[in-house]
Parts: C-alpha cells; sequence; structure tokens
C-alpha cells in the first residue's frame, strides 16, 4: 500500500461555522456592535426559547394557541375545502396541530408542508404530527427562507393556506419583512391564502383595551432569566464554535421599547471594559475586540404592530385581509388574508 500523501488542504469547516465567522466578525467590528437573532437558534438556544414560550410573563405563545383554538373551524369555514398547508419557520410546529387537527374533520386527507432551516426540528415535526393526527401526510423541506426561494407543492384542486405564525414577521426590519412576504406570495397563486401571526404593540389609539408597556417589557425581561440565559447564549455560541473567549456572565441582558421603531430591542451590555479574542477562521485574521463600559451588542429587535399597519404589510405584498383575530385584551393579533 503506498504511503499516505501529505496534502496542504485546509481543514474543513461546516457551512454553518462560515456563516457564524462571517456574522461575528461581521456584526462585531461595526459601530455599533451588533450580532445577528439567527445566531440564537443553536441547538441549547433553540431549547432556551422553547422554554421562554413556556413563561408566565410571555404571552405570546399561549395567546395565539388560544386564537387558533377559539376560531380554527371559522378559519376554514372562511377558507373553503380542499386545503393544503405550507408553513415559513414550522420549527417543531407545536401550535400547528391545533389548525391541522380542525383542517382533517373537514376534508379526508391533509398535506402538511413545514418549512425550517433546522432538519432536526423537522423530523420531530413530522414524527409529532404523523403519529398523532390521522390523515395528515407531513412532507418537509429544510430551507432558509429568509435567503432562499421554497417550493410550495400543490396537488391537483387544491389551495394553499401558507402560515407564518408566532410573530416571527416581527424579527425583521420592515423592508424585510416585505420581502419575505412578497417572496411568499410569488409562491402562491389567487385564492390562496394566509394566516400570519403578529404581536401587538402597546398603548395603541386603535385598540381599546391595549396591552401596558410594563406587560410588554416583562415578556422579554422574565424573572426565572431565561430570556437573559437565550440572550447570552450567543457569546457562547461563538465560544463553543469560534474559539471566543467571551465571559458571557460580564454582559448583562438589556430588553427595551423603542417607540420611534415600535419595536422591542435585545441588547447585551458589557458590565465592564473588556477585551475579547476571536482566533484567526476561515472568515479571516484573529480579532481583539475592545468593550466599552457599558457598550452593547445589539442582538434582536421584536416589531409590533398595529392593525393598521399589518394590513399595509399584507397590502405591499399582495394580500388581502379578510379577517383579524385579536384575544380580548388585545395582546396579539391572527390575521387571514387572501393572495390577489
Ligand atoms: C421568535 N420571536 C418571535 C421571539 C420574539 O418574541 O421576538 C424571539 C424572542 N426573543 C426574546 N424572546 C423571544
Amino acid at each position: 500500500m503506498p504511503p499516505p500523501v501529505a496534502t496542504l488542504e485546509a481543514p474543513q469547516v461546516s457551512a454553518t461555522t462560515q456563516a457564524v465567522a462571517g456574522e461575528a466578525r461581521r456584526g462585531l467590528t461595526s459601530t455599533p456592535k451588533s450580532l445577528s437573532p439567527w445566531l440564537f437558534y443553536d441547538e441549547i438556544g433553540s431549547r432556551l426559547f422553547e422554554q421562554i414560550t413556556t413563561l408566565p410573563e410571555y404571552y405570546l405563545t399561549r395567546t395565539e394557541r388560544s386564537l387558533f383554538t377559539a376560531h380554527a373551524a371559522e378559519i376554514f369555514s372562511t377558507l373553503g375545502p380542499n386545503l393544503t398547508i405550507a408553513e415559513l419557520g414550522a420549527g417543531t410546529a407545536a401550535k400547528t396541530g391545533i389548525l391541522l387537527r380542525a383542517l382533517t374533520g373537514l376534508q379526508p386527507h391533509v398535506l402538511y408542508q413545514p418549512i425550517d432551516i433546522s432538519p432536526t426540528a423537522l423530523d420531530e415535526a413530522r414524527e409529532t404530527i404523523e403519529r398523532t393526527i390521522p390523515n395528515v401526510t407531513v412532507r418537509p423541506q429544510a430551507a432558509n427562507y429568509i435567503t432562499d426561494t421554497v417550493r410550495i407543492e400543490r396537488p391537483p384542486h387544491t389551495r394553499i393556506l401558507a402560515l407564518y405564525i408566532g410573530s416571527s414577521i416581527g424579527n425583521f426590519a420592515p423592508a424585510e419583512a416585505r420581502q419575505i412576504l412578497t417572496r411568499l406570495r410569488s409562491e402562491l397563486a389567487p385564492g390562496d391564502a394566509l394566516l400570519l401571526g403578529a404581536d401587538l404593540g402597546p398603548c395603541l389609539a386603535e385598540l381599546t383595551p391595549s396591552k401596558s408597556i410594563p406587560t410588554l417589557l416583562a415578556a422579554y425581561n422574565d424573572k426565572a432569566g431565561i430570556t437573559a440565559a437565550f440572550n447570552r447564549n450567543i457569546l457562547a455560541r461563538l465560544n463553543r464554535e469560534l474559539g471566543a473567549n467571551f465571559r458571557p456572565e460580564q454582559f448583562a441582558h438589556r430588553a427595551l421599547w423603542n417607540h420611534t421603531h415600535s419595536r422591542i430591542e435585545i441588547h447585551l451590555q458589557s458590565l465592564l471594559p473588556q477585551t475579547v479574542h476571536i482566533p484567526a477562521n476561515a472568515a479571516g485574521p484573529a480579532l481583539n475586540l475592545h468593550f466599552a463600559q457599558s457598550e452593547t451588542i445589539h442582538t434582536e429587535n421584536s416589531y409590533k404592530f398595529t392593525p393598521t399597519a399589518i394590513a399595509a404589510l399584507l397590502g405591499d405584498a399582495n394580500f388581502a385581509p379578510t379577517r383579524t383575530f385579536t384575544d380580548p385584551q388585545n395582546l396579539f393579533a391572527v390575521t387571514l388574508a387572501r393572495a390577489i
């Protein structure tokens, strides 16, 4: 057998690690410093987010779920028969079961197409839905709906109901949000529909009652500190994946309401002057990052909407809102819209 040949090939770096390295370099060498919220969702961060959705202060998930339970029958009677369902950013599809179960009561078979960047979440979604809801076929698609065009299958004689729920739309700046909905609309035909979940803003002139700013702030500053752990995990992830030496406990979790932009902003604030090292990687040479005391890394925006703003966003993407469902406290809105 010939001796192994020494090669000068670079060590293999996964596409994800390369993207993490690129985003860390972009965001942490910018002024002000920022990191994109997609970095939250590694395995640990996804688990922490699941915990957030069960917190007493985080009203979003349970309120949207209660709206689905209360209005699923009405949503499907408005839409009529022969639907197939596609979901952007489905994750483990925890809330979607309510809608699928209601639909299987109205048509003999449902094709459900969850789309998500995480193959593990999609596996879990398929396993749970097919095990617990008869007559649903799950056809998952691992894709990044933010950057890639997704394919939505249309069985003969069916219309598509696209789901974009959980107020994920709120984690994008208005122009990006319009782009996501416009790209989704390009996969649909007139007469198809969209169900959009969006968190409502505080102190809204057009809604009585409307939530208070303290209620909103509490959802992002929970007493158990899970949101703080979720936020700091972004630094721990850079340590794990890039060999950085962040000390996450030296950064405080900050969530504040930005009235001008109608958004919650999440930051990590340096508690002292400090320097952090990130070794050289596929994205470039080593970095020594200096943090002044109180300097922040902006890690997320969570936009909050008025019903008028939701209608305008949908209209810009060629959807016409047909019904909006809100809870008695006007915390959250689920809007049904027709593709036009
Ligand atoms: C996923 N997204 C809708 C959440 C939100 O409320 O903006 C992410 C989150 N960030 C902190 N807590 C929850």
